[in-house]
């Protein structure tokens, strides 16, 4: 395809009648079919490859510029990558996205049903999966040298289904037909080892070394996903690792007729990288999560020293200049003793000079202080896959505990026992987190609160050691997916009042807020919004049934399901409103639409409970004449990135409401106000500091704060106080005992009361309930002034300019990893 170059940026342009030919050219050549024959899967594919043509020319320039220049690179390993769909992103960073719906539409096709078409690469969970998404889309577009790692797993999270109202699990199977962005890279396989043992081997005259004789190896098949930075100047690659057999299969056990033995080996080591986060409530799955983490940094830590190694030969104390490795979470953290033992026992480095190159390579950024989110493996686990590791991180533990703990503490064991990477519990485990800590030269939270919250509660005693090396950088989204490309109204109506600039300045935003009491841009920015809430109203009817009016409030509380981020103190208002509706049928309030996307941990039976309880919830409320529908309650199927590109769009108001001290961060929140949401949340995360740049006036903020929390946890939080002293609270938590939501089988939603009361209500729900219920009050009160409304949605879309990944990636560039731009002109 002929590409132009445009002044301003060096996009690889085409016009529309190039775009149509080398759309027709993808069908015939590419997919062998025709325009009469092809469906709208193979349009597709056929698009996809015609944008693949613009792209793969600036990922060989990237790569070549970069390896000529041996530029310093960041890796950034992360065990999920939550992408959603390429198309309509890539279209819109290359900006050929008006010019490719032109050519679609020339030759009868709609651009937006054909990016439709696209499974999401849902390689991921929840917040910490799609911020590391943000981040690659924000390094490209930056210029800035960087490099993705994670698996390339065959089924992504599972899809969620509903039956009589409960979650069920299905296998995603995103890439059944195969995936048109991903290039395979045989030439750069790795080998990986696992199990066996350690040998002492002395050599006369050189002392003694350590060989591990593996028991099992697997092979890492890389997989290559260009990430297109918007303008396109650089584009770099997310790599993904597939797991196969060493060995294809046992070709003499086959023959002789024993054809499942001899394809065993095989479909156990494809296990590695069939599914993101497999049930490890058993041994067998608690080693295969161990495997999988150690399957993708074993290849990726190989893969790095590869590059490194052709450009600076053995060199080795060059490697802190040209690699910095981001460790996304714990997950990572077993990169560590895998640097050290390939330097050490395949290099022939000396421990001091190896460990010096650790700790100025790895960074680690933290996303949680829920305790059971720190992950451990125990002792034993680990002598049995990786045995060698075992014995550096024991290595690495001694002389932390005895060099820096017992210098700063002489004779506090309590402090070593605490700080220790091994924790002597019953069974022993291996604390990742501390090792991290111990090793990383900088570590983050990620929000200032939570930062704050790792120094002072999570990690005090490595603050007093390391002083300096506990930092923040406040997480952000990418203007480009989460505005531009999901809102095409709103990013037109910014364009016409503030420049096209925005996208790459995000900080332009602050050009509407004098238009914030401007009636007619309020009309304007009003009426995208009720566009969008059409567009969700009808995906609605077409998922669920039900019918929703868009002059409704759309209340919309889309993350995760757990306790902290309580989706059960929503319900107990939602049926505060349901009560009060049937006991007063005339009673004053704006019509409110409650939608909810989440998906529960398969085994996280609470979390599951919730679910079923909306659901059903939802069932009673969404069918009952009586209240006029007032009031009404969707929780939206299988809730993924391409349903929230509908979702925040739409949304009047923002669920952000987790106990506060317990939300590292969220990006959702940042979502939602980008797109003129307002927030109804704690002072929690990065609630905060949003809440300083819209001004907290603009936002409805309820509930007890950090502080509080804790002091109300100190002097014994007893719910049942608050239950006896709320009647209208007591007899919604009373209501969950009957039938009424699930007929002929009362005490089915009792878990969900128990939780709240006989179980302690951990998250705090009933002490932050009556201010809560206020603050939805003045939701209903604000939305009756339509443009007061408007005033508020806009001063929270300007005012976003700091939550954008771009300024968070600078941070990261600067505090952590010292990193330069090298865009391709
Ligand atoms: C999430 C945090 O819960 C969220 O607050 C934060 O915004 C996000 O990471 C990105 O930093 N954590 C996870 C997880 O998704 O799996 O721990």
């Amino acid at each position: 395809m002929a590409t132009k170059q445009k002044t301003s940026v060096a996009v690889p342009s085409v016009n529309c009648a190039e775009m149509q030919q080398a759309i027709i050219d993808r069908l015939h050549k590419g997919l062998g079919t025709d325009k009469n024959k092809a469906n709208n899967k193979a349009w597709w594919n056929a698009t996809c490859q015609a944008v693949n043509e613009l792209v793969f020319e600036k990922l060989t320039q990237t790569h070549q510029n970069h390896a000529e220049k041996d530029t310093r690179a960041v890796n950034y390993l992360s065990l999920e990558f939550l992408m959603g769909r390429l198309l309509s992103n890539n279209l819109q960073n290359l900006e050929v996205f008006d010019v490719t719906q032109q050519a679609l539409k020339a030759l009868g096709k709609d651009l937006y049903e054909i990016c439709d078409e696209e499974p999401d690469m849902a390689l991921g969970n929840g917040g910490l999966g799609r911020l590391a998404a943000c981040f690659i889309d924000s390094l490209a577009t930056l210029g800035y040298p960087a490099i993705g790692y994670g698996i390339h797993y065959e089924h992504g999270l599972f899809k969620q289904e509903f039956q009589d109202g409960r979650q069920i699990e299905r296998p995603d199977t995103w890439r059944e037909y195969g995936n048109p962005w991903e290039i395979c890279r045989p030439e750069s396989i790795q080998f990986v080892p696992l199990y066996g043992y350690v040998e002492t081997v002395y050599e006369q005259g050189k002392g003694s070394r350590k060989v591990w004789h593996a028991g099992q190896k697997l092979k890492g098949v890389p997989w290559d996903i260009p990430i297109v930075g918007y303008g396109a100047k650089t584009v770099n690659i997310l790599r993904l690792w597939e797991s196969r057999s060493h060995e294809a299969f046992d070709w003499d056990v086959f023959n002789a007729g024993g054809y499942v033995d001899a394809q065993a080996e095989k479909s156990k080591a494809e296990t590695v990288s069939k599914v993101l986060y497999p049930n490890d409530s058993t041994d067998a799955g608690k080693e295969l999560r161990l495997i999988q983490q150690y399957f993708f940094c074993a290849c990726s830590v190989k893969d790095i020293l590869r590059r490194f190694k052709r450009a600076n030969k053995e060199d080795w104390s060059l490697l802190p200049e040209k690699v910095a490795i981001q460790l996304n979470d714990t997950h990572p953290t077993i990169a560590i003793p895998e640097l050290m033992r390939i330097l050490i026992d395949e290099e022939g480095l000396e421990w001091p000079e190896a460990w010096e190159i650790c700790q100025k390579t790895f960074a680690y950024t933290n996303h949680t202080l829920l305790p059971e989110a720190l992950e451990k493996w125990s002792v034993a686990l680990f002598e049995k896959v990786l045995p060698r590791h075992l014995e550096i991180i024991y290595e690495i533990n001694s002389q932390f505990l005895t060099k820096v703990v017992e210098k700063k503490w002489p004779g506090d064991d309590a402090k070593k026992s605490k700080l220790s990477v091994i924790e002597e519990s019953q069974p022993r485990m291996v604390r990742m987190a501390n090792l991290c800590v111990i090793t990383a030269y900088k570590v983050n939270g990620v929000a200032a609160v939570h930062s704050e919250l790792v120094k002072t509660d999570l990690f005090p005693e490595f603050h007093e050691l390391f002083p300096t090396k506990l930092v923040n950088v406040t997480n952000g989204v990418t203007p480009r997916r989460w505005l531009k490309a999901c809102n095409p109204g709103l990013a037109t109506l910014l364009d016409e009042t503030i420049g096209d600039d925005w996208v790459l300045n995000l900080d332009k935003l602050k050009g509407i807020l004098p238009k914030a009491t401007d009636s007619d841009f309020q009309q304007r920015f009003m009426d995208i919004k009720k566009e969008n809430k059409m567009v969700m109203a009808k995906i609605i009817k077409e998922e669920t049934d039900v019918e929703v009016s868009v002059d409704a409030i759309f209340d919309v509380q889309i993350k995760r399901l757990h306790e902290y981020k309580r989706q059960q103190l929503n319900l107990i208002h939602i049926l505060t409103l349901y009560k009060r509706l049937l006991e007063d049928p005339d009673y004053d309030m704006i019509p409110r639409v409650f939608l909810f996307g989440a998906k529960a941990a398969p085994g996280y039976h609470m979390a599951k409970e919730i679910i079923f309880a909306l659901n059903k919830i939802a069932d009673k409320v969404n069918n009952d004449v009586r209240i006029k529908d007032k009031l009404k309650v969707v929780f939206l199927p299988n809730y993924r990135v391409s349903l929230a590109e509908k979702m925040f769009p739409a949304a009047d108001v923002s669920e952000q409401i987790s106990t506060a001290g317990l939300e590292a961060s969220g990006t959702g929140n940042m979502k939602f106000s980008l797109n003129g949401a307002l927030t109804i949340g704690t002072m929690d995360g990065a609630n905060i500091e949003m809440a300083e740049e819209i001004g907290a006036e603009h936002m409805f903020i309820f509930g007890l704060s950090v502080e509080e929390v804790k002091a109300l946890k100190a002097e014994g939080y007893n719910p049942y106080d608050y239950y006896y002293n709320n009647p209208e609270l007591k007899s919604v938590l009373d209501w969950l005992d009957s039938d009424f939501f699930t007929p002929s089988h009362p005490g089915l939603l009792s878990d969900i009361k128990r939780s709240l009361l006989d179980w302690g209500d951990e998250y705090l729900c009933l002490a932050d309930y009556e201010s809560y219920v206020n603050a939805h009050q003045a939701i209903d009160t604000l939305y009756r002034d339509q443009s007061a409304w408007a005033e508020k949605a806009i001063l929270n879309a300007g005012a976003m300019g700091k939550f954008n990944s771009d300024r968070s990636i600078e941070d990261y560039a600067t505090k952590i990893w010292n990193l330069k731009k090298f865009p391709i002109t």
